[in-house]
């Protein structure tokens, strides 16, 4: 570990004298809050230090959110130091940055297991502990359900304190505002902590985000105060009395418009903002906050993302949810393989699709660098927009755009779209509008689990009147669906999964694909396998551990979930009586779905179907490759279902 990437705590925080009497790493004494209070509070900066210390070893070898968690180390421990948790409940907004949480609350000895198949989530698992009060991972929910159970508690008559942690770019979720909203109108007691970086995952957008900073710099007093004095001075004759008074009650005018004059509006008492790394204001603070408060409070603390090691504190952008890494330098760890990831070749195809039409335009919900637009925001910067956490509105906004006569491309992740289903339904598909929707991280994802994996799109998108779905099986047919897609005057939804494409050849020229053709990519009798995406390339390999077998099967790249190629299937159907289709979604209402509801549609009877995915469950956290194998989307499953099928 080269020293001069990790700051010295003592040096970031208030230099505070370590008792002596406290021998050994704080950390390894604390197996719940409990033992947390019985520290001293002098000793807070040292267990921090090793907390940091923890986390950024262990994120170096799993992976996880690096910066985000940095930020909140001492945040984390003074809320377990003043309230009792898990009868205070803390309660995270995405849960991305509980990990010194999960340090304070049991979970020390299983951390380096953090985000591993069988191991502890990377985010607040009820599974897993009482002190975790929601399972999370979608941003902005955490004041509707803070709000949600701080009401449940008043209809019982009990009166824990409940506080919300949420950050700056999440205040921005339409939810969240939503929450406020409700929390100020009902006079509720609820104490939301807004931890303020500066950062959503790239630096915060949004007028919110700027008032925020106004706050913090002071300028939100400062303009509105010497524009109130330059008007007063302007008055005719009572102008210099009024100014001499108002100068007068300048400390109770200070009190009136600044900071947090939003949320005192909002129905909230504003306390900050305050610094989230000295631990004496937040001790303060919140000891103050706990005995005072009995209606909705905010507390606005000032924290820095990836605070204590060198490298996240430059680009916490990278280090927000990084893979595993060097920690002496900070680099990760080099994948050996020269293939781009799906991302890069769709930033690569967009941008190249934007330089021949000029009414393309980038639209990102939070995610520029997640979704791979970092270099279309800089190539072509009138025509991108990055609208913040808000997922409903990149849809609207987009049909808005589309109406005006542009093609707007919203890439969003597979299970964040859900948020926009309704958008997608009533603003895009009913108007029948040209919005593309680059669907990425679909299918399974991995680590992040279960909130995070892509398994449901094909179920909420099939069903839409005009849309257009579909699915590359590489990283050729991915650029030719996104051409195809600018040739369609409907809306059309491309679903792509996370990681690696399968070679290194880019095609040229770029192609239209013929709508609802499905492609056969090798013919055989006994069965057909449909398959889709990211599903194709094992399905190959399955037809050739069917081929050692002496069994030929005929396989199918679906390329079309929706016109689904109807004329294939009742064919192949007919020609081998044995259909398996394979998808990364859930079973239900899926791809092996519609292709039943084709053969019913077309009274094609005795037909044997087998449909691989996923049942009705979610699916946990692990890599990519142990969940693929767990359920039975590999080849080696998918040679077991066709064995399966032709018993
Ligand atoms: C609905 C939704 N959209 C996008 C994301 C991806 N995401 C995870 S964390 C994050 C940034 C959150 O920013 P903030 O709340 O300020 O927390 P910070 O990481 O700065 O601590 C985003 C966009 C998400 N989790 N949920």
């Amino acid at each position: 570990m080269k020293e001069n990437l990790f700051k010295d705590n003592s040096v970031i925080m208030e230099k505070q004298p370590t008792p002596d009497n406290l021998q050994g790493p704080l950390l390894e004494q604390i197996e719940s809050p409990a033992d947390l209070k019985k520290l001293p509070a002098e000793s807070l900066p040292r267990l921090a230090q090793e907390i940091r210390e923890k986390i950024i070893d262990t994120v170096s070898k799993t992976g996880g959110h690096l910066s985000p968690n940095l930020g909140v180390v001492e945040l984390t421990i003074a809320l377990h130091y003043v309230f009792d948790s898990p009868h205070d409940k803390i309660i995270w907004d995405v849960g991305h940055q509980c990990y010194t949480h999960k340090l304070l609350t049991g979970r020390r000895d299983q951390f380096q297991t953090l985000r591993q198949f069988k191991g502890i989530s990377g985010f607040p698992s009820r599974l897993e502990s009482p002190h975790d009060i929601f399972d999370v991972g979608h941003s902005g929910t955490s004041i509707s359900t803070a709000l949600g159970l701080t009401e449940s508690q008043k209809q019982k008559g009990e009166h824990d304190n409940i506080i919300v942690v949420i950050g700056d770019g999440s205040i921005n979720t339409g939810l969240a505002f939503e929450g406020l909203n409700q929390t100020g109108d009902l006079e509720s007691k609820l104490i939301v902590v807004l931890n303020d970086n500066e950062m959503s995952i790239s630096p915060n957008v949004g007028a919110l985000s700027a008032y925020l900073s106004r706050i913090i710099t002071g300028k939100a007093y400062n303009r509105v105060h010497t524009e109130l004095m330059h008007f007063l001075k302007t008055i005719p004759s009572i102008g210099p009395t009024l100014f001499r008074t108002v100068k007068q009650a300048e400390e109770s005018f200070k009190g009136l418009i600044v900071p947090g004059l939003l949320f005192e509006e909002l129905g909230f008492t504003y306390v900050g903002p305050i610094q989230g790394h000295n631990f004496r204001q937040l001790l303060e603070n919140l000891k103050n906050i706990k005995n005072l408060s009995r209606r909705p409070l905010l507390l606005h603390v000032i924290t820095k993302k990836g605070k204590g090691y060198l490298p996240a504190e430059q680009d916490p952008e990278n280090f927000h949810g990084i893979g595993p890494f060097d920690k002496a330098t900070g680099n990760p760890h080099k994948a050996n393989n020269a293939h781009k990831s799906y991302t890069e070749v769709f930033c690569e195809t967009l941008n190249e699709l934007a330089v021949i039409d000029n009414r393309i335009i980038a639209i990102t919900a939070g995610m520029t660098t997640g979704t791979g637009l970092v270099d279309f925001k800089k190539l072509f910067p009138q025509r991108f927009y990055d609208v913040g956490i808000a997922e409903e509105h990149a849809v609207a906004f987009a049909a808005g755009l589309a109406t005006g006569g542009f093609r707007p491309v919203v890439a969003i992740y597979s299970t964040f779209l859900q948020r926009a289903y309704d958008q997608m339904l009533h603003d895009v598909c009913w108007p029948n509008l040209p919005v593309l929707f680059a669907i990425d991280r679909a299918g399974i994802v991995g680590e992040d689990g279960p909130t995070h994996q892509g398994l449901f799109d094909l179920s909420y998108l099939r069903h839409l009147p005009n849309l257009v779905v579909m699915t590359p099986k590489d990283e050729n047919e991915f650029r030719h669906m996104l051409y195809t897609a600018m040739t369609l005057a409907v809306p059309v939804a491309i679903r792509y999964p996370r990681g690696k494409v399968e070679g290194v050849n880019i095609e040229k020229p770029i192609k239209t694909l013929p709508l609802g053709k499905a492609e056969v990519l090798c013919e055989g009798s006994k069965l057909a396998i449909f398959a889709l995406g990211k599903t194709v390339s094992p399905a190959l390999s399955a037809a050739t551990l069917l081929k050692n077998r002496g069994i030929s099967a005929t396989i199918v790249n679906s390329r079309f979930v929706k016109p689904l190629d109807q004329e294939l299937v009742c064919a192949l159907a007919r020609k081998t009586g044995k259909i398996l289709t394979v998808e990364e979604n859930v079973l239900a209402g899926g791809f092996g779905s519609a292709l039943l509801e084709t053969l019913e549609h077309n009274n094609i009877t005795g037909v044997k179907v087998k449909r691989i995915g996923i049942s009705d469950q979610f699916v946990e956290h692990g890599s990519p490759d142990i969940l693929r194998k767990k359920y039975g989307l590999d080849a080696a499953g998918i040679f077991q279902a066709a064995c399966e099928l032709l018993e």
